[in-house]
C-alpha cells in the first residue's frame, strides 16, 4: 500500500516520482499554478482477478458496479445522463444553478474542494466562480482520466491550485500532504452515495469525516424516494441505453478475465425494491449455458442472475440520520420543486 511505503516526509516513492517539484510561479502580485498529478495505490491484476472470480463464483453471482466504467461504459453512462427518463443529472444541475449563491454562502469561500469521481471535472468547475476554492483536488481511479480536463481547467483558472489524485476512494481515503488539511470540502455529486449500501455509506462518510479537520464539510447530491414508476423508468429507458450499459459489463469482463460471455444470451433486469428502498439491477441468463474465464467456469441456468448494481433512494430524514451516524451534521439542504433530488451541505461534528 502506498501509505505504508511512505518514507520520512510522508510521501511514497511513487508519489514523489509523480509530484512535479515546481508547482507555481510567483509574480510580483500573483501566484499562477501548474497542476500536479499524484497516482496513489492501484489494485494489482491478481487482486482484480480475485475480486471478479469471487463474485462470479458466489451462489448469487455479482459484479461490483465499478466494472461498468470501461471506455464504452463511461460513454454509455454519459448517454444515460441525457435520457429523458434519467432525471437525477438534470435535476441536480438545476438545483445547483438555482441556488448557487446560497450554496456558496453555506460552504464558504476559499475551501479545498475535493471532487470524488471527478471524471471530466465539469460539475465542480461550474462552482469555481461562486466558491472560489483555494485548491481543487479532482480524484478518480486513475490520474490518466483527469489529465486533459485538469490541464484545460488550470488554464482557465490559473489562480486555483490544482492537484489531481488517482486512487480508489471507495475503499480508503488517505490524502497526501499536497492536499491542504484545513477547510477541506468533499464534493460528491450525482447520488453516487446510493451505490453503497447504507452501512457501507456510513463507513464511507466516516472516512471522509476522519480526513477533515473540524472545519471540514461535505457537499453531496442525494436521489430521493419517489413514485415507483418514475424510478423504474429511469433504470429501464425505452431506448435501451441502460440495458446496453448493464450488458456492457460482460464485454468488460471478457476483456479483463479472458471470459467468453455471449452477450446475446443475457437480458437487462431492473426494478425498485420498496422494502430496501433501492433500484436493483441484474443480468439474467436467457437460457442455460456455460461460461469460462481465466481460472474459472460456471453453468448459468435459464433465469439465473448476476447482480450488477443497487441504487439506494433516501428520504431527507433518512439521509440526515445517515450523516449523523457518520459524525456529520446537516447545515443546509436544497431540493427541486418536485422533491425528487436533494443537494446537502453537511459539517463535521
Ligand atoms: C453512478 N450512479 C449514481 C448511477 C445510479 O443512478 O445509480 C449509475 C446508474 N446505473 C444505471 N443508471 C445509472
Amino acid at each position: 500500500m502506498w501509505f505504508n511505503s511512505a518514507q520520512g516526509d510522508g510521501k511514497s516513492m511513487k508519489e514523489k516520482a509523480l509530484l512535479k517539484s515546481h508547482t507555481h510561479e510567483q509574480n510580483d502580485e500573483e501566484v499562477l499554478y501548474h497542476s500536479d498529478f499524484i497516482q496513489l495505490y492501484q489494485a494489482s491484476e491478481e487482486e482484480l482477478y480475485k475480486e471478479l472470480c469471487n463474485g462470479l463464483s458466489a451462489p448469487l453471482a455479482y459484479v461490483q458496479p465499478k466494472y461498468f466504467y470501461d471506455e464504452l461504459g463511461s460513454k454509455l453512462f454519459a448517454a444515460i445522463c441525457e435520457l429523458p427518463e434519467y432525471y437525477p443529472t438534470r435535476t441536480e444541475a438545476a438545483i445547483f444553478n438555482t441556488h448557487l449563491d446560497e450554496i456558496a454562502e453555506a460552504v464558504g469561500l476559499g475551501t479545498v474542494l475535493i471532487d470524488l469521481g471527478a471524471g471530466d471535472c465539469a460539475k465542480a468547475s461550474r462552482l469555481f466562480t461562486a466558491l472560489q476554492p483555494a485548491q481543487y483536488v479532482p480524484v478518480d481511479i486513475s490520474v490518466e482520466f483527469l489529465r486533459d480536463a485538469v490541464a484545460q481547467l488550470q488554464q482557465r483558472f490559473p489562480h486555483i491550485r490544482m492537484t489531481g489524485l488517482g486512487m480508489d476512494f471507495s475503499t480508503a481515503i488517505h490524502l497526501p500532504d499536497a492536499v491542504q488539511k484545513s477547510k477541506r470540502l468533499f464534493f460528491y455529486p450525482g447520488s453516487s452515495i446510493g451505490n453503497f449500501s447504507p452501512d457501507q455509506a456510513v463507513a464511507f462518510l466516516q472516512r471522509l469525516r476522519s480526513a477533515c479537520d473540524d472545519d471540514g464539510g461535505l457537499l453531496i447530491g442525494v436521489d430521493l424516494v419517489k413514485d415507483h414508476a418514475i424510478l423504474n423508468a429511469a433504470y429501464d429507458d425505452v431506448l435501451g441505453v441502460t440495458a446496453s450499459f448493464n450488458l456492457n459489463v460482460l464485454s468488460h469482463l471478457n476483456k479483463l478475465l479472458q471470459a467468453n460471455f455471449d452477450i446475446r444470451l443475457w437480458r437487462h433486469v431492473s426494478f425498485f425494491n420498496a422494502e430496501q428502498s433501492r433500484i436493483e439491477m441484474y443480468l439474467e441468463a436467457r437460457c442455460s449455458h456455460a461460461v469460462k474465464w481465466h481460472g474459472g467456469e460456471r453453468v448459468f441456468k435459464e433465469g439465473e442472475r448476476i447482480h450488477t448494481e443497487n441504487s439506494y433512494k433516501y428520504t431527507q430524514e433518512g439521509f440526515e440520520k445517515l450523516l449523523q451516524a457518520s459524525g456529520m451534521v446537516v447545515n443546509r439542504t436544497w431540493t427541486d420543486e418536485q422533491n425528487w433530488f436533494m443537494v446537502c451541505h453537511a459539517r463535521v461534528q
